[in-house]
């Protein structure tokens, strides 16, 4: 049996392909550097990132003005005549472009930008050769995609049952038949897939008999807003689809904090079409099995290069990190004096668990750094350390407030942040531990109704506070990421022992 989601924590918007015995995923990754971070696994369901897609400027420019859940939409990715091809949408830049490599880990080659409108493009072949985009709306288009030019169409095809943001479409050639499956009813509790089918790219295409043929919209499942998919034949045969989901919690409305997820789902053909779900928490495994070490709790830094998973908001500028400065240490320079605003030193990873401790050793000197849990620059709580003290700052929306202050002496300190689902306090006790500086975070007396979970501040093993978590969900923040958790510096520099992510 196998867990959903596979790829926990903000990796929405998954695509597949196989090469060989290998399958390689690739997830949109919005307003954050790297981009479209790649998984490699051997049966679909252990998954290791093994890099990411854009990880130079001249792939992926996100300029201050890129904003949060701006950037990197969903990408598609292919495997040809022995290349590997990446299509996706920057919609803070210059839109669709196409990026190529010989070998998934990279490198990948400068975008090849082509003259497409809409999101969500796809890539398919055809027997002769000819390569066929589609994108959301949902229009086709047979292109070149070595040059980026367009050599027919667009052709609006299906665009679904009525449902609203007909999206993510992708074409499979099946048994003579060419397939269009595609979502609708947008990326929340709405989501949904459809299918169709035509003798040719260029359609018409028919509805299948059943239609939407996956859906969660309505019931009480624990994954929720099941829906942009991509299918995928395993090398047994069998076949199976990649999608996004969500696990919200907490007491109505739920709230999601871990953003969308890459789930799996077996498929299976009744009478020449694709049948897919329910999503279930646990699934009978795939044929094959090849489970893969953990990934360890915690970074000490000692590599020559930063792992894949380590993101930033929209650059991280040379100047502003290093491995060598201090070596076995991360050291971090200051690029702006606030993390409210774009263009500041953070480097974090997707949080991917509901229950998990973050923590970190760092020599702040006369630096003011600490670690972040974020949604956005309106949305994060913070621990930081500077000018002698340790304090807990929750910025939400228009309201910034330091919650809690502690005297700390000079030297090294550890922070750290633990994020539990039981004990949730209700929101009218969340706050300072040892007092308020400038009076306690509370809600009106009388709101019982819970968070998805509680998040709890410490230095030095003294706990400051405790928070309320629903204000770094997607329902308060909005947009399609989930939480980052990472170290930053907004005055000087500090440099960071280790990390730790624990679950
Ligand atoms: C993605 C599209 C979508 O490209 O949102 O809501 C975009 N649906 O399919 C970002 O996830």
């Amino acid at each position: 049996m196998y867990d959903n989601p596979v790829v926990p924590g903000f990796h929405p918007d998954p695509s597949v392909c196989r090469a060989g015995d290998d399958y390689y995923l690739v997830c949109s990754s919005f307003e954050y550097f790297p981009g479209v971070p790649i998984f490699h696994s051997r049966d679909l369901v252990h998954w290791r990132q093994i890099g990411n897609v854009l990880d130079r400027p001249a792939q992926l420019d996100l300029p201050p003005g890129a904003t949060a859940s701006g950037g990197i939409y969903a990408p598609t990715i292919r495997h040809h005549d022995g290349r590997f091809y990446v299509i996706t949408t920057n919609v803070s830049g210059r839109g669709n472009f196409i990026v190529t490599a010989e070998r998934p880990a990279g490198p990948w080659s400068d975008p090849v930008w082509i003259d497409l409108p809409g999101i969500d493009p796809d890539l398919t072949w055809d027997e002769d050769g000819n390569c066929w985009c589609v994108v959301s709306g949902n229009h086709v288009s047979r292109v070149d995609p070595d040059k980026g030019k367009v050599l027919e169409g667009p052709y609006p095809v299906w665009s679904g049952t009525g449902g609203k943001y007909p999206e993510a479409p992708h074409l499979y050639r099946v048994d003579g038949w060419w397939y269009l499956l595609m979502s609708e009813g947008g990326t929340e509790r709405g989501h949904a897939v459809s299918i169709a089918r035509s003798r040719s790219p260029r359609g018409p295409f028919d509805p299948g008999p059943v239609n939407p043929i996956l859906t969660h919209r309505g019931t009480g499942r624990p994954i929720q807003s099941t829906g942009h998919a991509d299918l995928v034949q395993a090398a047994d045969g069998t076949w199976w689809m990649v999608l996004l989901a969500t696990r919200p919690r907490g007491y109505t409305p739920e709230f999601q904090v871990l953003g969308r997820e890459t789930c799996l789902t077996p498929v299976r053909w009744e009478d020449g079409w694709p049948v897919a779900g329910p999503v279930e928490e646990r699934h009978p495994a795939p044929a094959a099995w090849h489970p893969l070490p953990g990934e360890p709790a915690r970074d000490d830094f000692d590599a020559a290069a930063l792992a894949p998973s380590w993101i930033s908001p929209r650059d991280r500028p040379d100047g502003s990190w290093s491995l060598t400065e201090r070596p076995g240490r991360l050291t971090l320079h200051a690029t702006g004096p606030t993390l409210d605003r774009p263009s500041h030193t953070f480097i974090g990873r997707r949080q991917q668990h509901h229950d998990c401790r973050i923590s970190t050793c760092l020599e702040p000197g006369n630096a003011t750094a600490g670690l972040s849990l974020r949604m956005d620059e309106a949305h994060h709580y913070d621990l930081e350390v500077g000018d002698g003290h340790a304090r807990v700052i929750a910025r939400i929306g228009p309201l910034r407030q330091n919650v809690a202050e502690h005297r700390i002496p000079p030297g090294t300190v550890t922070l750290a942040i633990d994020i539990r689902t039981d004990r949730i306090l209700p929101p009218s006790t969340a706050g300072p531990i040892s007092g308020p500086i400038s009076g306690p975070i509370s809600e009106p007396a009388g709101v019982g109704a819970r968070g998805p979970d509680t998040v709890a501040f410490s230095v030095n093993g003294t706990l400051l506070a405790e928070l309320d978590g629903r204000y770094l969900s997607t329902e308060v923040a909005t947009g399609f990421t989930g939480r980052v958790a990472g170290m930053y510096v907004t005055r000087g520099s500090a440099s960071f022992d280790w990390f730790d992510y624990s679950a």
